[in-house]
């Protein structure tokens, strides 16, 4: 497999497209990052045994654009869930992402993000998306996007997720246990 479609998702102005900017190497400094108009695609590659592309489509997370981004959620290996450690509703919200993805596809591996854990009005803590992530059977990561801390983890984390995929090594997140998957409990 050469290519991995992955969407990222979560609320307006929780930073995922400068968080892909940041993972692609395209953030300049003191870039004035807009807000994203439906969907926009950031290609990243990681060496597996070859190049492998992963193709991360970064849906605006603003509710008028829903209506279009279903088709775009078929196909996706990976979903990656963004969320501020700045609002409370931003992690909620994840769970109408969730039901969102789940109608259009059963990503192999799933992603929870905290981002801007640079920010001085930080109100959420670590405890509360890894709760959430060990729920979900996600990945749980920290990040500041604007600083870079914690995306080196991040990256190699996607790294591994991607090649195990590429190798097939992973089984649909509908056959894991209850406890691990797209709304598990
Ligand atoms: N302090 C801080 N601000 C951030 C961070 N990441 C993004 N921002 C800021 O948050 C605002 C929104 O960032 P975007 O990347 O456009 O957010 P988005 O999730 O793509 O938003 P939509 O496209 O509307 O869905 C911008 O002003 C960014 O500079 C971060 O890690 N820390
Ligand atoms: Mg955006």
């Amino acid at each position: 497999m050469n290519t991995v479609k992955m969407i990222v998702c979560g609320d307006g102005a929780v930073g995922k497209t400068t968080l892909l900017k940041r993972l692609s190497g395209t953030l300049k400094p003191d870039e004035n990052v807009t807000m994203t108009p439906g969907v926009a695609v950031h290609v990243l590659k990681f060496e597996v045994e070859n190049i492998v592309k992963c193709a991360c489509f970064d849906l605006g997370g603003q509710e008028r654009f829903r209506f279009l981004q279903g088709s775009l959620i078929k196909g996706a290996s990976i979903a990656m869930f963004v969320y501020s450690v700045e609002w409370f509703r931003s992690l909620s919200d994840i769970d109408d992402w969730l039901k969102l993805v789940a109608e259009h596809a059963l990503p192999k591996r799933l992603f929870l993000i905290a981002n801007k854990i640079d920010s001085p009005r930080r109100v959420l803590v670590e405890s509360d998306g890894q709760e959430y992530a060990s729920q979900h059977g996600m990945t749980f990561h920290e990040v500041s996007a604007i600083t870079g801390q914690g995306v080196d983890a991040l990256e190699s984390s996607l790294h591994e997720a991607i090649s195990s995929i590429s190798r097939n090594e992973v089984e649909p997140a509908n056959s894991l246990p209850s406890s691990g998957g797209l709304l598990g409990e």
